[in-house]
């Protein structure tokens, strides 16, 4: 059984597939991030950067009760559990990683920041708003590069790697990006789509998401003095 500390955003999303893909036994916690709950003690036990997600494996390695934060370690974790979505032949496993790297280190960090400078800031910062739309539209770019002639990202099938990328690609309106421009990466966004855990999981989220309306308390918690009162 597998506790999932979560909230309706693309890193909590990665997890929520690789779950139902697997048909693991799972147990969603929501974590109200604009409510600062990721700032409550016990949690922060779990997941020490205060961010979702973050599962905790009751039957983990050895029998033991473990616990993982960080979404791209999440799904290695889940992957090597369960022999799935991440293949052993050396060549295929590296190159999965890699993709998978490319995502935690670039394509979400970097549309992260567009998310924020395009609709969070308080006021519009224009370099800022140049700089992560000019980024995210060269990361669509290399993505769409990849997806030249090939059906996933990686090692010749779906894997870990297309589910961390995949929900970051949901959001392509609030990064500036149309779908249309990027041809391969459209095709590949609909097939990854069509997948029934993939649509379980939209479903499940639907109305989860955050409905963006946040108090001056709600903004504080995480992007203001809350977010960054020492601990
Ligand atoms: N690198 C982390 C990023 C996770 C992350 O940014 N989570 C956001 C929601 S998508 C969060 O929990 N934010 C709350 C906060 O920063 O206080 C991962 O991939 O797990």
């Amino acid at each position: 059984m597998i506790d999932l500390y979560t909230a309706a955003t693309p890193n909590g999303q990665k997890i929520h597939i690789m779950l139902e893909e697997t048909d693991l036994e799972y147990q969603e916690h929501y974590v109200s991030i604009d409510k600062g709950e990721q700032f409550d003690p016990d949690f922060l036990e779990i997941s020490p950067n205060n961010k979702i997600p973050a599962i905790v494996d009751h039957d983990g390695p050895e029998g033991e009760t473990v616990s993982v934060f960080e979404s791209g370690c999440i799904l290695l974790y889940l992957a090597e559990k369960t022999g799935q979505f991440l293949p052993s032949a050396p060549l295929a496993r590296i190159e999965t990683l890699e993709w998978l790297f490319w995502q935690m280190g670039g394509f979400g960090p970097m549309l992260g920041q567009a998310h924020h400078f395009r609709a969070y800031a308080p006021e519009r910062i224009q370099y800022a708003y140049d700089r992560y739309s000019n980024e995210a539209a060269r990361l669509y770019q290399v993505l769409d590069r990849r997806l030249d002639g090939r059906d996933y990202v990686a090692a010749g099938m779906y894997t870990i790697a297309d589910m961390a990328i995949f929900p970051w690609c949901r959001l392509h309106n609030r990064q500036g990006q149309q779908l249309g421009d990027h041809p391969n990466v459209q095709r590949w966004f609909d097939t990854v789509s069509a997948r029934p855990a993939v649509i379980r999981d939209m479903e499940k989220l639907e109305d989860k998401a955050d409905q963006k309306n946040w108090s001056d308390q709600d903004w504080s918690n995480l992007f203001g003095a809350e977010q960054y009162r020492p601990r």
